[in-house]
């Protein structure tokens, strides 16, 4: 099963930059799936995915984790 990082723009989301380094620094393999924050779509698409409408998001064998210290 698929291990898949939601995330914001990490310019503008240093939330979601902390994870995505994380997972990087310990070769988590995982795919990431980019959300253009501060966009009219932005909330909606984020919530199709994050119960808490917040980035970052981790969705792992079923679960969802979505908060960034959660997520470490
Ligand atoms: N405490 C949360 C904070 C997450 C957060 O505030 N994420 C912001 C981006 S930095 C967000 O998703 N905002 C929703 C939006 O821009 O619509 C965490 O650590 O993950």
């Amino acid at each position: 099963m698929r291990t898949t990082l939601i995330i914001g723009n990490k310019n503008l989301s240093s939330w979601s930059m902390r994870p995505w380094v994380l997972m990087r620094h310990f070769d988590i393999p995982f795919e990431e799936t980019l959300i253009r924050l501060d966009e009219p779509e932005t909330r909606a698409t984020i919530k199709q995915y994050s119960p808490s409408g917040l980035v970052p998001c981790l969705l792992d064998e079923g679960v969802t984790v979505w908060d960034s210290l959660a997520i470490a």
